[in-house]
């Protein structure tokens, strides 16, 4: 602290008057500083856009809706079809204690999950991306049978 102290302080002691102050120069400076400005709010809003457009959110119309419940121990999923690029939206509630949905991949990587928990509904979006058989696992230990808390969910590449 000392060091950037004495630092700060040579340099305020050591500073003069600028010479470089003419109404022109500054009148230059701000039309640099403007231009600047303009150029970093274009690259901003370009940024944004171009990050924003794999955002899960759906901005033009709605997912499909799957209505999930979990129970001691199986999943009833009112759809167990989907197909590639389809986006759908999984409203997960249970039936009775808390369970844990996990959506697992044809790579038996996990997808996406959620919880599955009484008195609520919990949304989970998902795209599908590539086909094949996709499990859904149970994630919260929630009794004996536990581990057979399994289901399938097949997807297919889009129709014509
Ligand atoms: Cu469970």
């Amino acid at each position: 602290m000392a060091l950037v102290a004495a630092a700060f302080a040579f340099v305020v002691v050591r500073s003069g008057p600028r010479d470089d102050d003419s109404p022109a120069i500054i009148s230059r400076g701000y039309r640099i500083r403007l231009g600047w400005l303009l150029f970093l709010c274009v690259v901003g809003v370009l940024v944004s856009v171009w990050s924003l457009i794999p955002f899960p959110l759906q901005l033009v119309g709605a997912p499909r809706a799957i209505d999930v419940v979990g129970r001691q121990w199986s999943w009833d999923i009112a759809s167990r079809t989907a197909q590639v690029g389809e986006s759908v939206r999984f409203r997960v509630t249970s039936a009775d204690v808390n369970h844990g949905f996990g959506l697992y991949g044809p790579d038996d990587l996990i997808v996406a999950q959620t919880q599955a928990m009484p008195g609520y509904v919990n949304e989970l979006d998902v795209t599908f991306e590539q086909p094949g058989r996709y499990r859904v696992l149970c994630l919260e230990y929630c009794g004996l049978a536990h581990h057979a808390m399994t289901a399938e969910i097949t997807v297919t590449e889009e129709g014509p």
